[in-house]
């Protein structure tokens, strides 16, 4: 039900001050690196989990990953992040223009969400330009290949104030 990927437990002990984040990713994205690189590239998905895993451990974050193709897998997992997780990171895939549900259950969690897209959505056809999901998120990162979902973790802890001192100015705060 979750895809290839071995899935991580939903539920996070809390470790300390932690921040918590989950990543979650729709429909497909199992595939990726197998089928159709000409569009998504060649990097799969347990190769963007192990890099996100070794990010969150630089950054003294906790991290759950989660790839699911089917909607109502997704909604739990998003209403599960409303205690498990302080940030939320989504790829909704094919599901980020029709889901309503998904849309609903995003705006019920009172962290930071990002939606991550690998490529760029807005460069793309009709059928795969308007995410009815960006509405309910607090910022979209598309066409970065899979670094977007680094990008993604990074402006989430920014966010909270949780980037490593030992990072520049420049990266934990930003433009003053
Ligand atoms: O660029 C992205 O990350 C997308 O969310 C990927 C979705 C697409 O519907 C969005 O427009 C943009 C599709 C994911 C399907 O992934 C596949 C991977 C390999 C082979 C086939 C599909």
């Amino acid at each position: 039900m979750i895809g290839r990927l071995p899935r991580d437990q939903t539920q996070l002990p809390r470790q300390g001050n932690k921040m918590r984040i989950m990543i979650l990713n729709g429909p497909n994205l199992n595939l990726l690196g197998v089928r159709e690189p000409h569009i998504y590239g060649s990097t799969t998905l347990e190769a963007i989990q192990a890099c996100c895993k070794e990010f969150a451990a630089f950054a003294g974050a906790q991290l759950s990953f989660h790839q699911s193709n089917h909607e109502g897998v997704l909604v739990d997992l998003i209403q599960s992040a409303r205690t498990d997780a302080d940030a939320l990171i989504i790829n909704p895939a094919g599901y980020s223009f029709t889901s309503i549900a998904m849309h609903d259950a995003l705006k019920t969690f009172d962290g930071t969400i990002f939606e991550v897209h690998i490529s760029n959505i807005h460069a793309r056809d009709e059928l795969h330009r308007h995410s009815k999901l960006s509405s309910a998120v607090k910022g979209v990162i598309a066409g970065l290949g899979p670094y977007g979902y680094v990008v993604a973790m990074q402006a989430a802890l920014q966010a909270a104030g949780k980037l490593p001192s030992s990072l520049p100015g420049a990266m934990r705060i930003g433009p003053k």
